[in-house]
């Protein structure tokens, strides 16, 4: 069946036993797929028979389908003719892991991060009327990505506007971890509705057989209406201005297209349908641990036993929260990336997820502050760039000790330009009042967060997505004091200040510099801000020839706090060399690849430090082996 999908067209026309065998193929595909190159597994398993509805109800790209975060976009892919690249899913060059308007034109609008697609959606419907055009808008939404705020501001403003709008929420009680808050309750309520109705359903048969003055009648007429009283959340999304219609079996194709249909011939004002889906649908692993199937890591990983950075933070976390009763931690909806669980089993009430609300976690973590705890907010570096104006007004402005425990700082790979941490030395750089750190190492990860905990300052403590280095991890937690770096090695030639995950690669190539004949200095700089000026202005006064080395943007960087340190000092007559990300936005693939692109690994820095050198040098250039070549 799959092998005649090139379009959705291919779709309209198939009976409804080819669209199931379909949908056995479509999971087939994207298990054999997905467990080979890593992805996000669960939830594209639950949303086949809802795409493959949506996609014979309507009539992409004329109309816009609009997937949330894209994470569940594979099934999408397939039908929309990218099955041949399917196999490139997230390796350099192939297909992205989520929707991308370069990438087809039935990706209307890109995605990665949450919560984006109403308000995209509803963008959308403007434009189309403004215009005087009348294709459809479909926003397909799960129960983790409507409860952040910026969907609820979506929703308040589509009521508010009553333009033509179909917003498919798709529920299946599952962000990541299990939805969390008052919504999340409400939509529990529904879908164990469901399963009442089903009961209800059988017990009415038996009840209308009755002769309608039987108590037994009466009684059942009356559990009904308290049954919707109780369980429909109608009225939540009729108030903000929505035609509710649901819950729908999100498995049932034809349930589905039905609804659908109706909706989009008659609908006239903003529309949410609720679908009840199962996370992992049809692949039993998945749907009996939907969390660990949410996202799986491609064949051939693996840390050979080393812990990752986020396991020793996580790790440090409960150490810290045994000694220091007013430790918090707070997490926006990533408890299992950031390795929570151990904490939360100790400390249940002083863990937090707060869901996919990033801007929320940083001003409730900054009330906290005020009560004297002191929060530490756990977060992924691409999803902290919503939270900018809370951190600055809420947290640094106020001078506020909150501690940013920054996961997945620099290039993290497969998930590429959406998740990218790329930018955070910059953004956080500028902001008075706030410490910037960054560890060269697992054991330097845990000093640091003790040293954030300690300082009484809003600090935050950057680190990379992947396993530590295999250093021993110190049994004496330590204060670093805040802005002091280390030099680890000396030479006369060049110095190369380096900051966390680019401290361990700047050493070996300092190796395959000395093995050339050029001496270099290493230093791990550890802070972005404030910069050990004293050592910094020490060795440009020695040293002619300096070098910085991050993974983040050259603009607003490390590197250019140093250039601005170097010219403040007078220090006119030293050679600079930045190296970081250019001005652009990283794509996918592996993180070996993409640091070797940018020349972030030994081999690239090597390369890049050696044109510094005259003439003289030339002959020294490296292979990109990594071994000497003969000009
Ligand atoms: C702003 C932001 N924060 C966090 C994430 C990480 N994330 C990716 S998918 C996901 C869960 C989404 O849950 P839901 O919308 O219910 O979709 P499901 O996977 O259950 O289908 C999260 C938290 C993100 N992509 N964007």
């Amino acid at each position: 069946m799959l092998d005649k999908i090139d379009s959705p067209a291919d779709l309209k026309g198939l009976s409804l036993a080819a669209l199931e065998e379909l949908a056995t193929e479509l999971r087939h595909e994207i298990i054999t797929t997905v467990t080979t190159t890593g992805g996000h597994l669960a939830s594209n398993l639950g949303v086949v028979e809802l795409t493959i509805a949506l996609h014979r109800v309507f009539n992409s790209p004329s109309d816009k389908i609009i997937w949330d975060v894209g994470h569940q976009s594979y099934v999408h892919k397939l039908l929309t003719g990218r099955r041949k690249e399917f196999g490139s899913l997230r390796q350099y060059g192939g297909l992205s892991g989520f929707t991308c308007r370069d990438e087809s034109e039935h990706d209307p609008f890109g995605a990665g991060h949450a919560s984006t697609s109403i308000s995209a959606a509803l963008g959308m419907v403007i434009a189309r009327d403004l215009a005087g055009e009348d294709y459809h808008v479909v926003a397909v939404i799960g129960d983790g990505a409507i409860t952040a705020g910026m969907s609820f501001e979506a929703l308040n403003h589509a009521g508010h506007l009553g333009s033509r709008l179909i917003v498919i929420l798709n529920d299946n009680g599952m962000s990541i971890s299990p939805t969390v808050g008052a919504l999340a309750k409400l939509l529990g309520r529904v879908r164990l509705d469901q399963n009442l109705l089903k009961v209800k359903k059988r017990g009415k048969r038996i009840v209308t057989a009755l002769p309608k003055g039987e108590i037994l009648w009466r009684l059942s007429q009356k559990l009904e209406d308290r049954f919707k009283e109780l369980f429909m959340p109608t009225p939540i999304w009729e108030e903000l201005g929505f035609t509710y219609i649901g819950p729908i079996d999100g498995h049932n194709i034809n349930d589905m297209e039905t609804v659908l249909s109706q909706v989009r011939d008659s609908a006239s004002k903003p529309t949410l349908v609720h679908v009840v889906t199962t996370k992992g649908k049809g692949y039993s692993p998945a749907e009996s641990n939907a969390v660990y199937f949410h996202g799986v890591a491609a064949k051939g990983g693996g840390n050979g036993g080393i812990p990752t950075y986020s396991e020793v933070f996580a790790q440090t976390m409960l150490r810290l929260a045994r000694e220091e009763p007013r430790l918090v931690v707070v997490t926006p909806a990533m408890p299992e990336g950031n390795c929570l669980s151990i904490v939360e089993a100790e400390f249940p009430k002083r863990v937090f997820d707060v869901g996919i609300c990033e801007q929320h976690a940083v001003t409730f973590a900054a009330g906290m502050a005020t009560q004297g705890f002191i929060p530490v907010v756990a977060i992924y570096s691409t999803f902290l760039q919503r939270a900018f104006d809370q951190i600055i007004h809420d947290v640094c402005l106020q001078d506020l000790p909150v501690v940013f425990a920054i996961d997945r700082g620099g290039i993290v790979g497969d998930d590429g330009k959406t998740h990218q941490g790329t930018f955070d030395i910059s953004y956080l750089t500028l902001i008075p009042n706030l410490v910037v750190a960054a560890p060269k190492d697992e054991n330097e990860l845990q000093h640091l967060l003790y040293t954030a905990v300690k300082s009484g300052r809003p600090m935050a403590v950057r680190y990379p997505r992947s396993a530590g280095l295999g250093v021993p991890l110190d049994a004496e937690l330590r204060e670093i004091p805040l802005g002091e770096g280390e030099v680890l090695r000396y030479g006369e030639d060049v110095a190369i200040l380096a900051l966390g995950s680019s401290v361990a690669p700047s050493l070996e190539a300092a190796s395959k510099l000395a093995a050339k004949g050029i001496e270099a200095t290493v230093v791990n700089a550890r802070f972005a801000k404030p910069l050990d000026a004293s050592l910094i202005n020490d060795l440009s006064s020695r040293i002619r020839r300096i070098v910085t080395v991050e993974e983040n943007v050259l603009n607003g960087g490390f590197g250019s706090s140093v250039n601005k340190l170097l010219q403040e000092s007078g220090r006119c007559n030293v050679q600079v060399k930045n190296i970081g990300i250019p001005d652009e936005f990283v794509e996918h693939g592996s993180q070996a690849v993409l640091r070797s692109k940018y020349g972030l690994d030994a081999e690239g820095i090597a390369r890049q430090v050696l044109k510094l050198f005259p003439d003289s040098f030339k002959d020294l250039s490296l292979g990109v082996d990594g071994k000497a070549k003969a000009a």
